[in-house]
């Protein structure tokens, strides 16, 4: 196992990774910006190393600060947590390069996974189920792009092969209108991404976001923890998640998960993984993978009673997968409420000093974040400051267990969504279970 792990991270991922550590009995260290000095993790770690100014282009994406910070600190591996650096392929080839270990999968397949294209090939290789469209990038060739528009039917949405997370779509009703939108989705994702290539996709109108969580040793094994619903989002950014996802017959998830597991053994996967779905009218398609650990893994923990990031350490640390599928448990269900220090009308972020805080408690009440009276949120960064997780033994009570946790939680001080998130356990489609990736932003009034 590592002598010693460098966390790449701030905020409640870096206190969460610096948890699985400790238990793991291996020595921390926390690199942290300017603004970021009095972060809870920072406190615990062994050790600590300032990489730089506020801006996160300056810190927490500078590949050489971190990496130097590996060499000063005799660090053997980096966890990546999520967002920053976490899905870069140069990042984990620099740091293999650099003879230490990224805990993550290999550079080439982050870069294959980033590559939409490739990745959506790569999948209907290996059986996962994809949305029909245009089996790779689409050809210069105005008459082939609009034989291909109505083969699928419209609606239909082009995509950028180096978009993914709602960057550089574009959905498009006719098949006049078809031609332009490529040209106009080109010359974005070549602004955006500096690559041009689109590929097409039947548009779906009313999906829900249903993901499959994985983890593979890289040396032959791969297995599943069953699915979450991610469907309550706003702008792509997610707000309430669960696991599972409720109301889908079980005969089609298993297969949807098998296809999974057997793409990981495929493409040579190592470590944590997410397959992304939308799920409409019985059917999953396969959308994009993410090659990280996710904000909303804590539900799948609780769902399954295995430390997800615990185990990501072991495999990338070259350890063959500890649990057999048979031994991974759905039992019960979770809830996952963001709590993000923004305005309750404006989702603007509002920064600033938690003079207040009071986390509930309770069974089944877990709460990830770094927040504590006195601490203030820096604007530099993400607004989300906190997560609380309820989990029971059935849908109903792990919601109304969520309600009493959100009454409970206390953060004075700053502007929080916590009445957005209130507000949305005690909506009664919300309750029933299902409600697609357009519910939120529709009772919104978007
Ligand atoms: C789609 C889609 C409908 N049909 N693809 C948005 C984020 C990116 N991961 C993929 N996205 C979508 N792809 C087809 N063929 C609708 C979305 C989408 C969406 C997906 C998941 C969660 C929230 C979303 C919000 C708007 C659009």
């Amino acid at each position: 196992m590592f002598d010693k792990v460098l966390i790449a991270n701030r905020g409640e991922i870096a206190l969460r990774v610096l948890r699985a550590c400790k238990e793991m009995g291996i020595k921390t260290v926390a690199v942290y910006s300017k603004a970021d000095k009095d972060l809870m993790h920072v406190r615990l770690a062994d050790e600590t190393v300032c990489i730089g100014p506020n801006p996160s282009s300056a810190s927490y994406l500078d590949i050489p600060a971190i990496i130097a910070a590996m060499e000063i600190t005799d660090s053997i591996a980096v966890h990546p947590g999520y967002g920053f650096l976490a899905e870069n392929a140069d990042f984990a080839e620099q740091v293999q390069n650099s003879g230490f270990v990224f805990i993550g999968p290999d550079p080439d397949v982050i870069r294959q996974m980033g590559d939409k294209v490739a990745a959506i090939e790569a999948m209907k290789a290996a059986g996962v189920p994809t949305v029909p469209g245009s089996d790779g990038a689409l050809p210069d060739d105005r008459e082939a792009c609009i034989k291909m528009g109505n083969s699928i039917g419209f609606p239909v949405i082009i995509k950028a092969a180096a978009g993914g997370g709602g960057r550089g779509m574009r959905v498009v009703h006719t098949e006049s209108a078809l031609w332009n939108s490529i040209q106009v989705t080109k010359t974005e994702a070549k602004a955006a991404f500096g690559d041009d290539t689109v590929y097409m996709e039947k548009f779906l109108q009313n999906p829900r976001h249903v993901e499959v969580q994985i983890m593979s040793d890289g040396q032959g094994n791969a297995v599943h923890f069953y699915d979450r619903d991610c469907s309550l989002q706003r702008r792509h950014q997610k707000v309430l998640e669960e696991a599972p996802a409720p109301g889908i017959d079980m005969d089609v998830r298993q297969k949807v998960y098998e296809s999974c597991v057997n793409a990981c053994i495929e493409i040579g996967y190592r470590g944590a993984g997410t397959f992304e779905f939308l799920y409409e009218d019985g059917g999953f398609y396969f959308i994009e993978m993410n090659t990280r650990i996710q904000v909303e893994h804590p539900v799948t923990e609780m769902v399954t009673g295995i430390d997800l990031i615990k185990e990501q350490i072991r495999v990338c640390a070259g350890e063959k997968l500890s649990i057999k599928q048979e031994d991974i448990k759905l039992l019960g269900h979770a809830f996952e409420c963001r709590i993000n220090a923004e305005d309750a009308k404006t989702f603007m972020p509002s920064p600033g000093k938690v003079t207040q805080y009071h986390a509930p408690g309770g069974l089944g009440v877990r709460v990830d974040s770094h927040l504590y009276a006195g601490y203030s949120v820096p604007p530099y960064y993400d607004s989300m400051i906190a997560k609380v997780i309820t989990y029971a033994e059935d849908r109903e009570t792990a919601l109304n267990r969520m309600r009493s946790a959100l009454d409970e939680l206390i953060i004075g001080g700053i502007k929080t969504n916590t009445d957005l998130q209130k507000d949305l356990v005690r909506d009664a489609e919300f309750a029933k279970g299902g409600v697609n990736i357009h519910y939120l932003e529709k009772k919104l009034g978007l």
